[in-house]
């Protein structure tokens, strides 16, 4: 065995919610009169705060916000998207991913999220994987989200392993960069795939079984 335990992001690795950001920022962006939101701009937002994925949408309006206007805007979005959350059940957790986790597991290793989501104990419930991980690390115990380390961090402490002993799954720059930044090892899958910051591209998520095991 590798590694003893394995940190994975959650949207963009565990299940797709990644697209549903996109679709709820473009709402947003639309509503706002911004027609220019791109999946370009998107890829900046994987991994990043809510209020730090909203300054992406907002380089591209002229009106200027208050701070209290930002936490509106933020919220407004975050509605749309618990909106599309809703008809989320067990049946969108990937055979793949269910698989692999539970191959990484019967392996001997510890598995924990490491998401900047605020929704990801509602996510994982919708998923049937509410209480499947032996730590959850996400946006509502963290004050950085990634790039910086933090949550990876915290998710390597919750399992008391060191981050020596961990690899980190990640679709998303900032993501494989917070890996790096904590003293991970990184497989990256996607966009993450491409970082200078990652160790072990993958293709498909049952990589990590060649990786990890
Ligand atoms: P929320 P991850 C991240 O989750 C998303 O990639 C990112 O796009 C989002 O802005 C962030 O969570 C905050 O999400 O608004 O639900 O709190 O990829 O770190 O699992
Ligand atoms: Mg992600």
């Amino acid at each position: 065995m590798k590694f003893k335990g394995v940190i994975f992001d959650l949207d963009g690795v565990i299940c797709s919610t990644d697209e549903y950001h996109y679709m709820a920022w473009k709402a947003l962006a639309e509503k706002l009169g911004i027609t220019t939101f791109t999946r370009e701009d998107n890829k900046r937002q994987r991994g990043v705060s809510r209020m730090e994925s909203l300054e992406v949408v907002l380089e591209k309006c002229d009106k200027k916000f208050t701070d209290e206007e930002k936490l509106a805007l933020a919220d407004e979005k975050n509605e749309i998207y618990k909106k599309m959350l809703v008809n989320m059940s067990p049946a969108d957790l990937s055979e793949e991913v269910k698989t692999t986790l539970d191959k990484l597991r019967a392996g001997g290793l510890k598995l924990a999220i490491g998401s900047s989501s605020k929704n990801t104990p509602a996510i994982l419930s919708r998923l049937g994987l509410g209480g499947y991980f032996d730590a959850v690390a996400d946006g509502n115990c963290i004050t950085h989200s990634k790039p910086h380390p933090e949550v990876f961090l915290k998710a390597a402490e919750m399992l008391s392993l060191e981050p020596s002993e961990c690899l980190v799954v990640e679709d998303a720059a900032a993501g494989a960069q917070a890996g790096y930044a904590g003293g991970f090892k990184v497989a990256g899958i996607g966009e993450a795939a491409k970082s200078g910051y990652t160790t072990y591209p993958i293709s498909t998520f049952s990589d990590l079984l060649k990786v990890a095991l």
